[in-house]
């Protein structure tokens, strides 16, 4: 067993490991940080399935930290696919040095507080242990995958394929029968794509999916050229903006406001310009029914347009409100079921049985399929961190006290647990934001906050449980006063069997959630507790 002492681990080496192993080593800290895949990426390592693209665009969706690096890397698209974001990735980890600091191919099992010592022991897979006084735990928000457990999976014979977990080598589906089984953004990414292979391919819906199009296009040099002339600028403004995102923040309209017409025009030309950035055309979309639904009935008119079969159409038109799901940006998807090879089962009406031997039976009949595609998501934001025997002060599990719901302050700490940080938490901005953005924020305040305990030689961190009590009601109290929690999704952990049911990101903006962290900071670090 290999045992040694190190000031910081960090598990997961994605966008925010990667950071957050630069910003730990910049303060004069030894890391050790762990990552399951066999190289750097995070999510863009797992994701290589067709189609897999990031929905904020490239020059957005980047690192800032380093002005140099920003002005160096060239982006080919707007919207950039998953083999390019990796390869962005690999060059940041061999720009800045850091693969030495991560060991690869190594899953973290547990991670345990000593009261007496003040040391995390963060146990691997394998059962190497390392001690650290700090641990980032920087393991995504979409990562833990899940993939349902359908009676008779393990009798099919054809392929089973997951999108999460898509192989290195890629797969030629070229003249088969093919099974997509989900409807979510990774779906309808892949599914536009599988169709252009396949011999025939059957989606398994059961629910439906709001997209908007990509309309993704290269990017040329001038464009390019333009935004990194004003780079610093540019990313102020996303920074302190509520979405975070080039598309900028609603006027403070109601759609309500606005005629039939006027919002047409408005609808449209967001539209136009690709993105889910329709959703922000108006202030109160996500936020009172009667405007959700003048978005809702938009989207479902251009489904109707686009989609020849009105039986069809119909069955891909979502009926809750648009936005409280995730909204998908897509390139050709709705148009895929006009295709010969395509069909469109509606699980709602033909209930899935069993997998078969020999494909999926669903209804009365039985579908032949020789591979099977799962695009069945993730137990999102908490999901890598309860998969992680996580004890604190006490010996107590996170488990057991994120039973009824995961409690975090600023998603950043959780009271009990001392000097374990996780990235884009619950109650953070996070999924709903441009994740790199979020992550920067995140690790520069646990930078500071480090920088703060060793400064005054207080090496324990800890959070004042009333801070984060408050925090919890202000994150859910913020989520009650729009339309998420009245629809069943991943952010309001319905999609995992026995999850509590709270909304995990928080909705108040990324900038509104930057300047409270930024006054916290400025208050001496106000509901943190150094000794
Ligand atoms: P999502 O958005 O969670 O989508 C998962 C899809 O899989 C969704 O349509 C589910 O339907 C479907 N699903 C899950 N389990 C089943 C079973 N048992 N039977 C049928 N259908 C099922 O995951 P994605 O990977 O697409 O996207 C996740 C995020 O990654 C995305 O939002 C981006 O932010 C990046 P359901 O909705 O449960 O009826």
């Amino acid at each position: 067993m290999d045992m040694h002492n190190v000031d910081a681990v960090v598990v997961g080496a994605g966008f925010a490991g990667l950071y957050a192993a630069y910003s730990l080593r910049a303060q004069g800290l030894s890391v050790q940080g762990f990552e399951t895949g066999d190289d750097v990426g995070g999510t863009w390592y797992w994701n290589r399935y067709p189609g897999a693209r990031c929905d904020v665009e490239s020059l957005e969706y980047s690192y800032s930290f380093s002005p140099e690096l920003e002005q160096e890397w060239q982006w080919s698209e707007r919207f950039a696919t998953q083999p390019e974001i990796l390869r962005y990735l690999q060059h940041v980890a061999e720009r800045f040095d850091l693969r030495r600091h991560f060991r690869f191919n190594t899953r973290v099992a547990a991670a345990h507080y000593d009261d007496v010592t003040q040391r995390w022991a963060v146990t691997t897979a394998a059962g190497d242990v390392v001690s650290a006084r700090w641990v980032v735990m920087a393991t995504g928000c979409l990562s833990a995958a899940r993939l349902p457990d359908l009676p008779g999976l393990s009798a099919f014979k054809g392929r089973i394929l997951q999108t999460s977990h898509w192989p290195k080598e890629g797969v030629d589906l070229t003249g088969q029968r093919v099974g997509v089984i989900g409807t979510g953004s990774s779906g309808l990414q892949c599914i536009p794509l599988i169709a252009q292979q396949a011999a025939r391919l059957t989606v398994f819906q059961r629910t439906p999916s709001y997209s908007a199009p990509a309309h993704n296009r290269p990017l040329t040099d001038a464009q390019q050229g333009a935004v990194k002339a004003q780079y610093p600028a540019l990313r102020q403004t996303w920074r302190s903006s509520f979405t975070s995102c080039g598309f900028g923040d609603p006027p403070p309209v109601s759609a309500l406001q606005a005629t039939a017409a006027e919002r047409e025009a408005a609808y449209q030309q967001r539209w136009d310009q690709g993105g889910f950035g329709v959703l922000f055309t108006y202030a109160d979309i996500v936020v009172d029914a009667a405007a959700n639904d003048t978005l809702a009935q938009f989207v479902r008119d251009r489904i109707r347009e686009t989609v020849t079969d009105p039986v069809v159409a119909d069955r891909l038109s979502p009926r809750y409100a648009v936005g409280t799901r995730r909204m998908c940006v897509d390139t050709d998807y709705y148009a895929t079921y006009n295709r010969p090879n395509v069909e469109l089962v509606d699980l709602r009406a033909e209930p899935l049985q069993a997998v078969t031997a020999e494909g999926v039976r669903i209804g009365e009949r039985e579908v032949a399929l020789d591979a099977l595609v799962f695009a069945t998501g993730f137990d999102a934001v908490t999901g890598a961190l309860s998969r992680i025997d996580i004890r604190g002060a006490g010996g107590q599990r996170l488990t057991d006290k994120w039973a009824e719901g995961p409690r975090m302050y600023l998603g950043v700490m959780t009271a009990g647990f001392p000097n374990l940080f996780a990235i884009t938490g619950p109650g953070s901005p996070s999924v709903l934001s441009n994740m790199v953005i979020s992550i920067e924020q995140h690790v520069q305040f646990i930078d500071g906050l480090l920088r703060t305990a060793r400064m005054q030689g207080t090496p324990v961190v800890d959070v004042q449980p009333a801070a984060e009590e408050d925090w919890v009601r202000h994150v859910d109290a913020i989520a009650q006063h729009t339309l998420y929690p009245q629809t069943a999704s991943w952010y309001m952990g319905s999609n995992v069997p026995g999850k509590a049911r709270i909304f995990l990101p928080y909705i108040g903006g990324v900038g509104p959630f930057r300047q409270h962290c930024d006054q916290v900071a400025a208050d001496g670090y106000r509901g943190f507790v150094f000794a």
